[in-house]
């Protein structure tokens, strides 16, 4: 056992019980100074894991830092995705990677992702940060090695809260089916999740029973106790004819006073302070060279910023947002309207707010925090998306208004059959809160960044699609598909504070699109615009129209900031709330009086650009007539970790991107005449 040179068959190096100790101390170390230099991230889950990391990574799997893809080798499936933190450092330990570039952790582009990405670093067997699929994972790899006649076994880690999903009980039934003995599981029993107590969100013990019920061989032993742990790793590979599941019991934050059995720990890093008084708690601030450290990531991040800065359409003067000393913006989270909206309206009896483990950053908890009159109508139903819509359905049956959120790739995309068949077949009134949506939650990674959800949801027949553009038009669209609008409902907010561009005057009317228009520039972004009602607005024959929702609005709308000063150009943007049912006749005005369209849409290109496509393909008043179109999206690939507003450069969706492509659409129409075609 332990680390193994693959060609020569020898023990690179193996460690005594004292020796992991004294590593996974310095590990908890690393991991928080890691943590802090990321400056988001899962400190409570890292530190409860690290034990266990250090018996696995350094002692029990046979695997070889120097041969990673060695067929022979141990796998170790972390299907906790977000301690992603504690399985690098245990890599760093182990020799797999330099330790220093730990801290490039959710840095762009970085090997270290804010999720494991397998394709990046070698060493992580497979890309997680969907919980409750690892397990499936282990039984395929396990049933694989078994068809292959490997010797080698299947580690997968998991926590106790991760139980709640459905998929994992699959994965259990199947590896006791298949007497897979290759499948060891350990479950990071910490007692924690996001909202609370896993006792109190939901349930899942006995679990020792519940495995045991599937063919399990079950142990239950203390995850911070050294022996205990490398024990029963030791007695868990040697157990013949069925798997085994290792239940640790662990504290969340183990080894820093002020993070141990805190919930609010889960997903915070420590700041400057909070990390020297953890260090010193650990005894470990004269054993990690936290400056050199630190200037690591710094350095990586200096030469992130060049490639960012190289990447962005040049205009004469800077436009980004706050640049100069007008056009200022106050910005604030989209999501905040959301739990807005949810707090005001709440009171209607018919009101039921389901609970799926992320309720305070998706602003869902303000449903019920500080009336307790509503406590009744909150129901907690752990980490569980796919159960939790079919029960929505089943609420609305009944004549309840069912409101579930999650990160939008949990709540729209995990669960995507149950939307369908549950909620959308039978035309179920259930609200469906997409949080988080595109690259918003940046820093957690392409795992976590739904650039993909409004295709399914848009092609879902009778959804109705609302992708609102700031925290005020969030309020305004829930208060309306809340209590108003009859069907399902998916709204699709963002997680990050972005440019607030609409005010209390500004019309909302669901399925009908808002034309903004540049007039001047002002003290204040906001007041240098004028919006009206699509249908009420009477056409001033502008140079091109961009078609925008959700965040890309402000972005539109910037665009067109750019194009009057430095170009003279002007521009109608269309504010596209309304992706189903769409603005038709909108889009066709838009197409018919400016002759040059540009979608932007924060999302894959296609939820916004093959709809408006879909529009003007279809209407018969643009047979004939010419029209240049251009779409700003992301581009077929997955995203990344790094700050939002990094992504926004990177994927190439920002104002300055819009703006660039309306000049390459305003190129083709002057060459082509259009002007004189259509006026
Ligand atoms: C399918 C899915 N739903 C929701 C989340 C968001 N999420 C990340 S961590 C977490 C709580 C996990 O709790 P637990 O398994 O107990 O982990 P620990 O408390 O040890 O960090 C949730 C809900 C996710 N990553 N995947």
């Amino acid at each position: 056992m332990a680390l193994i040179d693959s060609h020569l068959g020898e023990v690179i190096r193996d460690y005594s019980i004292a020796q992991l100790e004294e590593a996974a101390n310095l590990m908890r170390g690393y991991d928080l100074v890691a943590l802090h230099a990321a400056g988001s991230g899962h400190a409570g889950g890292t530190l409860s894991i690290m034990d266990i990391t250090a018996a696995l990574y350094l002692h029990i799997a046979r695997h070889d830092p120097r041969n990673p893809n060695w067929p022979e080798r141990d796998r170790i499936v972390w299907s906790t995705g977000h301690k992603a933190p504690g399985l690098y450092v245990g890599l760093a330990f182990a020799g797999f990677c330099p330790l220093e570039e730990t801290m490039t952790l959710r840095k762009l582009s970085s090997r270290f992702q804010g999720h494991p990405h397998w394709l990046k670093l070698p060493g992580v067997e497979i890309s997680t940060g969907s919980l409750g699929q690892g397990l499936s994972i282990c039984v395929g790899m396990a049933l694989a090695a078994r068809l292959d006649g490997r010797k080698n076994k299947v580690f997968c880690i998991m926590g106790d809260g991760e139980q709640q999903e459905g998929q994992v009980w699959e994965a259990a039934m199947e590896a006791g089916h298949y007497h897979l003995d290759n499948v060891i599981a350990i479950v990071d029993c910490n007692r924690l999740q996001i909202d609370g107590w896993v006792k109190d969100v939901m349930q899942v013990e006995p679990l020792a029973e519940k495995y045991a019920a599937f063919g399990w061989e079950t142990m239950r032993i203390d995850g911070h106790d050294m022996r205990q742990v490398v024990e029963a790793l030791e007695k868990a590979m040697a157990v013949e004819g069925k798997p085994v599941v290792i239940l640790a019991d662990t504290v969340k934050g183990k080894g820093v006073s002020f993070m141990q059995d805190q919930a609010g720990w889960h997903g915070k890093t420590p700041n400057r302070d909070e990390l020297t008084a953890a260090l010193k708690e650990m005894g470990l601030e004269d054993r990690i060279p936290v400056a050199e450290m630190l200037a690591e990531a710094k350095n990586y991040q200096a030469a992130v910023d060049v490639k960012l800065a190289a990447k962005m359409p040049k205009f004469a003067r800077e436009y980004w947002w706050n640049a100069g000393e007008t056009m200022k913006v106050k910005m604030e989270p989209t999501r905040k309207g959301f739990g807005q909206s949810l707090a005001a309206n709440g009171d209607d009896e018919r009101v039921v707010c389901l609970g799926l483990d992320i309720s305070g950053s998706i602003t869902i908890s303000d449903f019920y925090a500080g009336k307790p009159n509503r406590a009744g109508r909150w129901i907690s139903m752990g980490i569980a998306e796919q159960s939790a819509t079919s029960a929505a359905a089943g609420m609305a049956r009944e004549g309840k208004l069912p409101v579930l959120g999650s990160y939008a790739t949990f709540s729209a995309a995990r669960n995507l059959d149950q939307i369908r068949t549950s909620v959308c077949y039978g035309n179920f009134n259930v609200l469906i809160a997409g949080a988080h949506g595109g690259i918003s939650v940046g820093p957690d990674g392409a795992t976590h960044q739904a650039l993909e959800d409004l295709f399914a949801m848009q092609g879902l027949p009778n959804m109705s699609v609302v992708v609102p553009c700031d925290i005020v038009e969030t309020r305004k669209a829930t208060d309306y598909l809340l209590l108003q609008h009859v069907g399902p409902k998916y709204i699709r907010f963002a997680r990050e504070a972005t440019p607030i561009v609409t005010g209390e005057e500004t019309p909302f009317v669901f399925g009908r699109a808002n034309v903004i228009r540049l007039r001047d520039e002002a003290a204040n972004f906001i007041d240098a615009f004028e919006t009206r009602l699509a249908s009420e607005y009477r056409n001033e024959a502008e140079d091109l129209s961009i078609v925008a929702c959700g965040p890309m609005v402000p972005e539109a709308m910037r665009a067109a900031w750019i194009l009057k000063r430095d170009y003279g150009y002007e521009t109608r943007v269309l504010n596209m709330h309304t992706l189903k049912p769409i603005d038709a006749d909108a889009v066709i005005r838009a197409a018919l009086e400016t002759g040059a369209v540009v979608t932007a849409e924060e999302h894959q290109i296609g939820a916004l650009a093959w709809r408006v496509s879909g529009v003007l393909t279809e209407s018969e008043r643009l047979y004939g007539q010419p029209l240049i179109t251009g779409a700003i999206g992301v581009k077929d690939r997955f995203g990344d970790s790094g700050a939002p507003w990094e992504l926004i450069k990177e994927l190439e969706v920002s104002a300055e991107h819009i703006a660039h492509k309306a000049l390459e659409l305003m190129a083709v129409k002057k060459r082509a005449g259009v002007d004189q075609l259509i006026r």
